[in-house]
């Protein structure tokens, strides 16, 4: 099994984004193209000859056949290890607690997260430092510098690897481990929870609802919530990964995990509900015809975080990203902790837990996470949750209001504007950006702007800057205005625009977010041009 020395040429489009390099998986079976972008990792990150690699993905259409590429890309450039998930499925969360676990130097993830998959759908590809995080900008920058020079690749000329049964292999000198995909990650969480304050809650009649939506988390969650926890089985809904996820877009809100959502609104519903994403490292919260914005869930982990065994000793520190709502900076206040800002995308928290300067962080978008692993984690944040429930067996909504009753509420949500063209979407940020003198100042209806900036952020631990993170139009109540263009997506621009605005008045707590938001919502479009720009009237999604 000699190694193959394959040229190549560059492509030009191989910038990793928020999370990892995602492109339609038409793009990914163009010949070369995954095998570049590996070669482009392994050039950027030389690992010692030896070192250990974990592998894995979220089980959509491509996973094994690149994991088969990459094992044998990976034996070629002198890798000693390999652990890959049982049929190449292991969560985002699961991935991060086994790179550091067995200390292997780093991790490559296939996995295009939320966004839809299928022979028509999306693909991605991310690597992971020993840390178990995703790798900061400096080595994704590494990794795009190389792709754009590279001129060859490494690969063995092997049979396939057998990926459906555990045990260990050998692949030109390198030793392939298959493990078993949940055991690790549902020890870690047994380390940190209340499973036998969880199991009495489940046992008292509390019902549950766990919407998997046919990706990565369905076995997870049974592992868990079912065989661990007693749950009934039919609590696990979606519960099979399916390379398309079924047709759906594996996003847990309240738009695209609707079966979900018509269950919790429903007439007979449970007491609590929650989804997952494509990679699990996303989480949705809903009670009883209540649904719990990210934002809020964080701030509530956060103030409750004593409750629960793996936090008993409090918590070191918060880190939000830019546009996720304030409500956890009050928490951080009252407990006396430091609080941070961080750009959009996990990679920035990394440094921050690994200093042991924050023990939780969490972005608007539907993510959680804690310093157990250096990912975000789904079912983490819903056990979290039914830890909480357990101890103060009071219903989800009551929890949540008696929270805003004490440290006002933040009154939050998010428009996106989906596939616009690019130009447009890009015009429309510019057009703020240069509108920033004129901004500052105005007064617009009971609003009036104090300042307008372009996010920047300086990581405390390195000193590293990351500039244009997104564009900020505060005003003098402390309500924010935020635009900002997705990385995610593969097919035209994503517009994000976020809305906040802080509501320390009790007696309004009950009204619809829309609706209280609704003279910011129309501030945004005015100083923004937005219909004008793109020709939309109404968001896409609304979370
Ligand atoms: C989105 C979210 C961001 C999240 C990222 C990856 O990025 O806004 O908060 O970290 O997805 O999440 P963007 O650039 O599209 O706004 V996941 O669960 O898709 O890995
Ligand atoms: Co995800």
């Amino acid at each position: 099994m000699a190694v193959q020395i394959i040229p190549t040429q560059p492509f030009s489009d191989q910038k990793p984004g928020t999370s990892g390099l995602r492109k339609r998986v038409t793009v990914f079976q163009a010949p070369h193209y995954l095998e570049n972008f590996v070669q482009s990792i392994f050039d950027a990150i030389k690992a010692p000859a030896g070192s250990t690699l974990v592998v894995g993905g979220d089980g959509r259409f491509y996973n094994i056949e690149a994991i088969q590429i990459i094992l044998k890309m990976a034996a070629a450039n002198g890798f000693g290890h390999v652990l890959v998930g049982e049929n190449g499925i292991l969560s985002t969360p699961a991935a991060s607690c086994v790179i550091r676990k067995y200390q292997t130097f780093g991790g490559i993830i296939l996995s295009a997260s939320h966004n839809p998959g299928g022979p028509q759908g999306d693909f991605g590809i991310k690597f992971n430092t020993a840390n178990g995080g995703p790798a900061p900008e400096k080595v994704t920058e590494a990794i795009f510098v190389r792709s754009k020079e590279i001129t060859q690749y490494k690969i063995i000329d092997a049979p396939d690897v057998a990926l459906d049964a555990l045990g260990e292999t050998e692949l030109a000198g390198m030793k392939v481990e298959v493990i078993d995909s949940v055991t690790d990650y549902v020890e870690l969480m047994e380390t940190l929870f209340d499973f036998e304050a969880i199991r009495q809650l489940l046992a008292s009649g509390f019902r549950l609802r766990f919407d998997a939506m046919h990706a990565v988390t369905g076995p997870y969650a049974r592992a868990i919530l079912v065989d661990r926890l007693g749950a009934e089985a039919s609590a696990v809904m979606n519960a099979v990964p399916l390379p398309d996820f079924g047709g759906g877009h594996p996003d847990p809100n309240l738009t695209y995990a609707h079966d979900l959502v018509e269950i919790m609104y429903g007439a007979d519903a449970p007491d609590f509900g929650a989804a997952s994403d494509g990679d699990g490292d996303r989480n949705m919260i809903l009670g009883k015809h209540f649904f719990v914005t990210p934002s809020d869930s964080l701030a509530l982990i956060a103030a409750d975080a004593r409750l629960v065994p793996g936090y008993v000793q409090g918590i070191a520190g918060v880190a939000r990203s830019m546009p996720t709502s304030a409500a956890v900076d009050r928490v951080a206040e009252e407990l006396d902790i430091p609080c941070f800002e961080t750009p959009t995308g996990w990679k920035f928290f990394g440094n921050l837990m690994d200093a042991g300067k924050v023990t939780l962080c969490g972005e608007e978008s539907f993510g959680t996470g804690s310093d157990h692993v250096r990912e975000k984690d789904g079912l983490w944040a819903v056990l979290f949750w039914l830890n909480i429930l357990a101890i103060k067996r009071q219903p989800v909504e009551t929890i949540v209001k008696r929270h805003w009753a004490r440290f006002g509420r933040n009154v939050y949500s998010r428009h996106d504007y989906e596939e616009l063209p690019s130009a447009a979407a890009q015009g429309v940020i510019e057009h703020v950006r240069a509108s920033f003198p004129v901004l500052e100042g105005k007064v617009l209806g009971r609003y009036t702007i104090k300042t307008c900036d372009d996010f920047s952020y300086t990581d405390p631990v390195d000193g590293s800057v990351s500039q244009k993170q997104g564009i900020r139009i505060l005003f003098e109540d402390g309500s924010r205005i935020v635009f900002r263009l997705s990385g995610t997506g593969t097919e035209g621009a994503t517009l994000r625009i976020y809305l906040e605005a802080f509501e320390p008045n009790a007696s309004k707590h009950g009204l619809d977010a829309q609706e209280a938001l609704g003279e910011l919502i129309e501030i945004a479009h005015q100083i923004s041009e937005l219909k004008q720009r793109t020709g939309r009237e109404q968001p896409t999604v609304i979370t």
